[in-house]
């Protein structure tokens, strides 16, 4: 069980996970973005896209891109998606957890070292890394509110599942629940969810609301051509409480691919985002307030 600091002109930028299952973690301090997650069965659970940036000059296509304070660009002035995945998070190595089980580091970020004069508000994110006893992957992003006065914000783990082949990739866990279509002509459309299994094969980009993972074990299957991905998503406030939560699900197609220079042209052949965040609206946090959302991913 170890951590491995990869550094480059002094400073930490790729932190290793080593668990002693044979599963690998790796975490860029840029963004604070899980760029690999190799399971205990050497299984790649995480996508990355081979023509990502990892030079700090953008978010990292690919991984567990962090989305905060907004999803998507409600707040026009500010960057889609927020800022805390195109900046440097702080990595303190007296925080990393190396139990007989578990190989877990912790980052973070405030607004000393990152903001925008369009949401100036005091802050620290905290984001736990975790390779746990079982060989599960489990991330959990806290907000806190260090400020003296009440914020809104939105949050979002950004998974990119790697599934191998999307024509043999369906989701389950999603039937009966709402979704607004971000590919339709009127996205304020509220949708309910049909299908047991959920196929792709086109531009998909939804947001289910309210798919919180009721609890352990129970979640999103995502079945792929080797195997199935579990991934349990849930959000809580600081005294435990659960927050109905939302999941987002994406596949950008062919043409959208290629429109990105960063994204490999085949690459929506190979992956799926499930995201669950905080997104289907801003939520309010008082000041001391706390709220983590917290994703498992396992194989
Ligand atoms: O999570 C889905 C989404 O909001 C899509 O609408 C698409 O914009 C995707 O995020 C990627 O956004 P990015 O800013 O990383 O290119």
């Amino acid at each position: 069980m170890s951590v491995e600091q990869i550094t480059d002109d002094g400073k930490v930028k790729i932190l290793r996970l080593n668990h002693k299952s044979g599963a690998v973690c790796e975490i860029y301090t840029y963004g604070a973005t899980v760029t690999k997650f190799k399971n205990a069965a050497g299984k790649d659970l995480i996508w990355l896209s081979t023509t990502a940036k990892l030079d700090g000059t953008k978010a990292i296509r690919g991984g567990i891109p962090l989305v905060f304070p907004q999803f998507g660009q409600p707040i026009k002035e500010m960057a889609q998606h927020g800022f805390a995945r195109n900046n440097t998070w702080g990595y303190d190595k007296e925080s990393d957890i190396t139990s007989d089980d578990e190989v877990g580091v912790t980052l973070f970020l405030d607004q000393t070292m990152a903001t925008h004069e369009a949401w100036p508000f005091p802050y620290r994110l905290e984001f736990q890394v975790f390779i746990t006893s079982n060989g599960s992957l489990r991330t959990s992003l806290f907000v806190k509110n260090t400020g003296a006065e009440a914020f809104k914000f939105q949050c979002l783990q950004h998974t990119y599942l790697n599934v191998g082949d999307i024509s043999k990739t369906s989701v389950n866990g999603l039937q009966y629940q709402r979704y607004l279509d971000k590919t339709s002509a009127d996205t304020s459309v509220l949708n309910t969810e049909d299908r047991a299994a959920v196929d792709f094969k086109l531009f998909t980009d939804r947001v289910y609301l309210n798919v919180s993972s009721p609890s352990e074990g129970k979640g999103i299957q995502v079945s792929t051509g080797d195997g199935t991905i579990q991934v349990e998503g849930r959000a809580l406030w600081k005294d435990g409480n659960q927050i109905p939560s939302d999941t987002v699900v994406w596949n950008p197609w062919e043409e959208k691919a290629k429109g990105m220079g960063d994204f490999d042209d085949d690459g929506y052949l190979k992956m799926l985002c499930i995201e669950p965040g905080l997104v289907a609206d801003f939520h309010l946090l008082p000041p001391g307030g706390q709220v983590s959302l917290v994703q498992s991913l396992s194989a």
